[in-house]
């Protein structure tokens, strides 16, 4: 029967087998002796990606069929992770591939460890929106992802002498089976020029945009397939070219080196990454990267509702628009600038569809990660934009004026344009005027938001405000990461369906003092432990003992999130166990993993540290056997795949306010990992959901710290005051762990003494303290496992699936359109 099956379809294991082998002759050209590594991976990825392709299409034509309301989510980044195994998941197929790749002496761990991903975003942003496009085929909603396609993605981190060291991201290098290019789908995107009058065929006076520079985007389009159902939406990215014609004209003049010249300035556009995750003052190109994926994306919407409606009246019922923070606002004055230059609607009518389309979530606080630009770069590289905005400025402030009599301050706060320092344009503002709905990502963080950078927005328009707190997907976080974890929890409830249904992991609440289950509970995870060990070992040569408590930090590294507050703890630790060589401590393991933005000289130097201190003690046998460092290098989506199964304890320690939601606490939670952590984020919310016993909280609360901060907070007087604190400080500036070399480490000392903005020293104290309850708690291991299969029996919240569900139904307003399989 297995013969029978079509090879570029079937599911069989005989279809799977021949379409391997066929497609690595006649896809690769190899024969399977001489096929690399990589040859194999592609020839297997390309049997799924075959195996993809009637679902997506079928869906593709069903949606266009009953023109269904479609969600456009818009983000400068996407972290997908690697793209087999999921793939093979929402077939049903990962086991049969397993084994037809056992049949032709290879082996699927090899395959999978061939793949590399797509690393085209910095951390959280880029990640949720990689988690939000699974939840939205798996709930069936309709969707585009819109993006950039660079051709770098973030950096390849490599340790050299403890410090971070930057290698460029190749990942196309040997080609992209899951991307298919779409040449034909390709839109110009113009630069610079001028606007200028002029008197159209019905003696109108209009305006219009004479760019200087046009750039072609090409699609990409890559297939996000549902778990367990046929629908399959479109990430399409776009990729900067060179119009044709652009080289014939600068040929025709002689200037063969020009054209030449523009060619590669045009191609730079989708060239690479930005790895920062805050904005960088002034950076034009990553300015043009914003314009260009905007204008692609909705010129290619409009195409769409053009073709199916013939009018663009109603636009805003067709397209749900969501811009994944401000990197996208231009879409507001880009759909603008389209309907009203382009398509000769009233500016009336264009805004009422235009504020009717967008919606913003906003994921920061910090002031100084909100994004402005100065208003002579937006003049010069978008003049006829920059008109449309001052006109929207000038309609919005009237508003203002009428609803706040007498009140020029506000008016002035309110603007979209800053005039305070050299005038800016605040984007954070024009993606508010511009939207239906703007959310934060977790309930503190949007009630903060409200009363702090949204507060005047607020005041004016309180229905437009709501929250949504992040959720992750369970599909790649436990089932691709953590397939023993997934089996046990199906075994253990009798069904899969949780996979589905997360708040179905609550019947595994009943078995939580069960020892049969306790049992395998933890050797799963031991398990998971040994395995990460070996990675550490072969890829750092230290190889952490299975055995030890592991308690990891891994995100990017930011002052905000505090890895150093955690470093703190650990010299303390070392310390106390010098002087105490008989302490009773559960034997621990430190992991820290996370990318630095390369021009974030304090964050380099926190890595810096984090091997120093590692250095000193793995190698002080004094203490060996209870304390040890270990840095991850290159933490990314896979990796963080190795890291979450095999943690203890997740460290959430941010101080309270500054870290918008957090996903990462979810990830680890899921695996079966416990938190420490502060009141940040959607930290609150998981220990409201996993239970406050089951959860090690500590630290000052987001009102303690604005208290705190208003009284005039003096860093030095809790360093003089703390005798602990303060050794564990100057220990650090001694040179104990540089060498004897005092000025190493001064630019982290000298900040905490003297200015400590994230108040590490006054929430260390409390850490301290919860941190040795969590050593006596991980000795007793049936209290601990019970925590442990809590948290994920009651981490159901935290679905992307639900986050997906609010956004659905709160802010888009749209349906399920499921799509039937053929029979
Ligand atoms: C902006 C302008 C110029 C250059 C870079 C940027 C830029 C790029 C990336 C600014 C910010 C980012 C990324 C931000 C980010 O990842 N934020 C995180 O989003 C998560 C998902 O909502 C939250 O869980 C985290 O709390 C938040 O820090």
């Amino acid at each position: 029967q297995d013969a029978n099956e079509p090879t570029r379809t079937g599911l069989s294991r005989g279809a799977l087998k021949r379409a391997v082998l066929d497609n690595l002759f006649y896809v690769m050209g190899r024969f399977p002796e001489v096929a690399s590594a990589s040859d194999r991976y592609s020839a297997v990825a390309y049997t799924v990606r075959d195996r993809l392709l009637e679902r997506w299409i079928r869906t593709a034509r069903y949606y266009k069929e009953r023109n269904s309301r479609t969600v456009c989510y818009l983000s400068a980044e996407y972290l997908p992770g690697p793209h087999l195994l999921n793939n093979m998941l929402n077939l049903g197929i990962t086991r049969t591939a397993g084994e037809v790749a056992r049949e032709l002496g290879a082996d699927l761990a090899e395959i999978r460890e061939t793949e590399e991903e797509p690393g085209l975003g910095n951390g959280g942003l880029g990640r949720l929106a990689a988690c939000y496009m699974d939840s939205l085929a798996t709930l069936q909603i309709p969707a585009i992802g819109y993006g950039i396609r660079y051709e770098f993605g973030i950096f390849d981190q490599v340790i050299v002498d403890g410090w971070q060291v930057e290698k460029g991201d190749t990942w196309l290098r040997n080609g992209n089976p899951w991307e298919i290019p779409r040449p034909k789908l390709t839109f110009p995107v113009g630069f610079g020029g001028r606007a200028e009058h002029y008197t159209d065929k019905h003696g109108v006076i209009r305006r219009r945009w004479l760019p200087d520079l046009m750039v072609n985007g090409v699609a990409y389009d890559t297939p996000i397939m549902g778990y367990g159902v046929t629908n399959g939406n479109l990430l399409r990215l776009w990729k900067s070219e060179a119009p044709e014609s652009f080289n014939f004209q600068a040929f025709n003049v002689g200037d063969y080196y020009g054209a030449v010249h523009a060619k590669i300035e045009a191609e730079t556009l989708s060239k690479v990454l930005y790895p920062n995750d805050e904005p960088v003052a002034g950076k034009e190109l990553r300015l043009k990267q914003q314009y260009f994926f905007v204008s692609c994306s909705l010129q290619d919407m409009i195409r769409l509702q053009l073709r199916n409606a013939g009018t663009l009246d109603r636009f805003h019922e067709k397209y749900a628009i969501q811009l994944n923070d401000t990197h996208p606002a231009l879409a507001i004055v880009e759909l603008m600038r389209l309907l009203v230059d382009e398509h000769f609607m009233s500016w009336e009518q264009a805004w009422e569809i235009t504020r009717n389309s967008c919606h913003f979530t906003n994921h920061t606080l910090l002031p100084e990660a909100l994004e402005t630009w100065p208003v002579a770069l937006f003049e010069r590289l978008l003049p006829r934009h920059l008109e449309i905005l001052y006109e929207i400025n000038r309609r919005f402030l009237d508003e203002v004026r009428v609803h706040f009599l007498n009140d020029e301050e506000r008016v002035a706060r309110m603007s979209l344009i800053d005039e305070s320092d050299g005038r800016k344009v605040r984007m954070a503002h024009l993606a508010a005027v511009g939207s239906r709905a703007i959310n934060g990502v977790a309930e503190l963080h949007s009630s903060l938001l409200k009363t702090t950078i949204m507060r005047d927005f607020h005041d004016l328009w309180p229905e437009r405000f709501h929250n949504v707190t992040n959720g992750v997907t369970p599909r790649r976080f436990m089932v691709v990461s953590n397939p023993p974890l997934a089996d046990l929890i199906s075994d253990t409830c009798g069904h899969a369906d949780w996979i589905r249904d997360m708040r179905r992991l609550r019947e595994l609440e009943a078995h939580a003092d069960d020892a049969g289950l306790q049992g395998r509970w933890r050797e799963v995870k031991t398990a998971a432990k040994g395995a990460l060990s070996d990675w550490l070992g072969q890829h750092t040569g230290f190889r952490p003992d299975p055995e030890t408590l592991f308690d990891v930090q891994a995100k990017r590294i930011h002052e905000y999130k505090r890895q150093h507050l955690n470093l703190l703890h650990i010299v303390w630790l070392y310390e106390h166990l010098k002087q105490n060589p008989n302490a009773e401590l559960t034997p621990r393991t430190f992991i820290f993993g996370g990318k630095a933005a390369p021009g974030y000289f304090m964050a380099k130097l926190i890595i810096r540290l984090i091997h120093a201190i590692g250095e000193v003690i793995n190698s002080d046998p004094q203490v060996n056997g209870f304390l040890r460092v270990a840095f991850m290098p290159d933490f990314n989506v896979k990796n963080g795949q190795r890291l979450y199964p095999a943690a203890d304890l997740s460290e959430q320690i941010s101080l309270a306010g500054k870290e918008a939601s957090g996903t990462g606490n979810m990830k680890f939670a899921m695996n079966g990992t416990l938190t420490i952590g502060t009141l940040d984020g959607a930290n609150i919310e998981l220990r409201d959901e996993v239970g406050h016993d089951n959860f090690y909280l500590f630290g000052m609360t987001a009102e303690e710290v604005q208290q705190r901060q208003a009284e005039g907070y003096r860093p030095w007087e809790l360093y003089h005051g703390d005798a602990q604190l303060r050794s564990a400080v100057d220990l650090i500036a001694s040179g104990l762990f540089s060498h004897g070399d005092t000025e190493l480490f001064r630019p982290i000392t000298e900040n905490l003494i003297h200015s400590d903005p994230f108040m590490v020293l006054a929430d260390f104290h409390a850490y301290q303290e919860r941190q040795q309850e969590v050593d006596r708690a991980y000795r007793d291991p049936n209290h601990w496992t019970r925590m442990s299969i809590l948290n994920t029996a009651r981490i159901g919240k935290f679905s992307s699936d639900r986050a997906i569900a609010e956004y659905a139904k709160k802010i888009w307003q749209i349906e399920p359109a499921p799509v039937e399989l053929a029979d």
